[in-house]
């Protein structure tokens, strides 16, 4: 054969295989905003070669319902404890395969046995935290110990909210004695006049980062997670305050769980494993100070960070977790966009 030919044919040859090679690898990772350092996912790919697709989410209803619609596929998401709950009596979690994920072992006793995934077979906890108060105490000076201390009147137009209508609902029921298993349509009837009081007061709704609106002063006091109240303590431990509501106070713990019709188990599992190994997980903390599960990880926080009381509430404050309310989710929704929408925010 001519050289020229020989050449024709290896070109020909290495661009068949071009096109017979798998893709490179990736994993679609559907989890709440702020919650994934792109430090753990660079970390991630350049150890494994996957790319990371990291789409995020503000509530479990908006990835519910991303989900059920089946518009994407998705290989990792993070429900909250109730969720999981929804999600398994739907069969809509694969077992995990706890072989491939030996450092599951670093999760603590107090994270097993949970109603929702016992064994942690289709669950593995993410982060913990719980809901509560941060107030600007160089702009409120009274002491706010709960809800109903925080929707009043005078704070009119200087008060943030996560932007969760379950969250908010429940809020409203502790002030009526009423807890987060509670939600039902009646119950949802007499919290109705609660939240017309309320919404109205509310200046800005925000579950991504409630934070960014009490660091700049536009809001003095707010309802939010415990993550970004860690985040402004850090920022300013003189300025702000956390507060575990007195009426009673939702503790949620999230988790990384395989929907079925993943298309990379594989990847999957490898993901949620690094995300285990000690030296990872306390990167999440350090950039995401919730309560981390992880116990090895737990240990490489510096006492200065183990001691931030959003992250790490000290004593033993009593905390609720949700549980799947059902259909009635529909109502709850409903019910906030209603009187919100009769609010004018
Ligand atoms: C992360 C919010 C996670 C807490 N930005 C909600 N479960």
């Amino acid at each position: 054969m001519r050289p020229l030919a020989r050449l024709v044919l290896a070109a020909l040859a290495l661009a068949a295989a071009a096109g017979r090679a798998p893709a490179a690898e990736e994993l679609n990772l559907f989890a709440w905003s702020e919650y994934v350092p792109q430090e753990v996912l660079d970390g991630f790919t350049k150890e494994t070669g996957i790319r990371v697709n990291y789409e995020t989410y503000a509530s479990n209803e908006e990835m519910l319902a991303k989900l059920m619609s089946g518009a994407a596929s998705y290989d990792l998401i993070q429900p909250s404890e109730y969720t999981v709950e929804a999600l398994r009596k739907e069969d809509r979690l694969l077992k995990l395969d706890h072989a491939k994920l030996p450092n599951l072992k670093n999760i603590g006793p107090e994270y097993r046995g949970l109603p929702h995934d016992p064994g942690l077979d289709y669950s593995v906890p993410y982060m913990q935290g719980t809901v509560g108060i941060v107030v600007n105490t160089e702009k409120v000076k009274e002491p706010i110990a709960g809800y109903a201390d925080v929707f009043q009147p005078k704070h009119k137009n200087r008060i943030v909210v996560l932007d969760d209508p379950l969250e908010i609902v429940t809020w409203a029921m502790a002030t009526r004695g009423l807890g987060p298993d509670e939600v039902t349509r009646e119950n949802l009837a007499k919290v109705r006049p609660v939240l017309e009081q309320w919404l109205p007061l509310v200046k800005v709704y925000d579950s991504d980062s409630p934070k960014t609106a009490l660091l700049n002063g536009d809001v003095d006091l707010g309802v939010v997670w415990s993550g970004e109240a860690a985040i402004l303590i850090n920022e300013d431990a003189k300025r702000f305050r956390y507060v575990l509501p007195k009426e009673g106070t939702h503790r949620f713990i999230d988790n990384l769980a395989v929907p079925k019709g993943a298309k990379h188990v594989e990847a999957a599992h490898r993901f949620v494993d690094y995300v285990l190994r000690p030296e990872v997980s306390v990167k999440i903390s350090k950039e995401f100070p919730y309560t981390n599960p992880n116990l090895e990880a737990r240990k490489l926080l510096s006492p200065q960070e183990r001691a931030n009381p959003a992250s790490y509430p000290p004593g033993d404050p009593k905390l609720q977790t949700f549980r799947d309310i059902g259909p009635v989710a529909v109502q709850v929704d409903k019910l906030v966009t209603d009187v919100k929408a009769k609010s004018g925010t």
